[in-house]
């Protein structure tokens, strides 16, 4: 497909499959640049949240990919646009992201099956550049993910 760009056209070749294709020509690169989940943080958007103490956020997925979808992010960046930018110093704010996973899980009621991913970087179609876990949950979950 003409249109597609040359890492698309790739995983075309490697899956098959074009809807992987549109959502690897869809992800961005890591410019730094402040992104949307700032203006959640500062309530400028609107979100739902689920749970928030002084360091972490969590809140609702705008476009869900199971029925409880909710995305934890550190309320300071600190430099983890994403995970593979991650430096000893940020330790304690990584355990605190999992451990946030944790309670949102059991405040939706999904402790006994529940999944956290990180997309890290344009190959795993990471689409924004603040770090942050997907906590997904309230069906079954299929191995492998896509
Ligand atoms: O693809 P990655 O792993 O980077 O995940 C980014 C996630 O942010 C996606 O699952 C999007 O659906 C989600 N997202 C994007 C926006 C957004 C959001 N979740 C809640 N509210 C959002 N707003 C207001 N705006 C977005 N652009």
């Amino acid at each position: 497909t003409p249109s597609l760009s040359r890492r698309s056209v790739s995983y075309v070749r490697a899956t098959g499959n074009e809807e992987d294709a549109a959502k690897a020509a869809a992800a961005t690169a890591d410019s730094g640049a402040s992104t949307i989940f700032d203006k959640i943080i500062n309530k400028e958007i609107p979100s739902t949240i689920v749970y928030e103490d002084d360091k972490v956020l969590a809140f609702r997925d705008v476009n869900p990919q199971a029925p409880v979808h909710v995305l934890v992010i550190p309320k300071l960046r600190d430099g983890l646009t994403q995970l593979g930018k991650a430096e000893e110093r940020h330790g304690n704010i990584l355990g605190r992201l999992m451990y946030a996973a944790k309670i949102v899980a059991e405040k939706e009621g999904i402790l006994d099956g529940f999944r956290v991913v990180i997309n890290n970087g344009p190959g795993a179609c990471q689409s924004v550049y603040h770090l942050h876990l997907h906590v997904l949950g309230g069906r079954q979950m299929k191995w492998p993910p896509g």
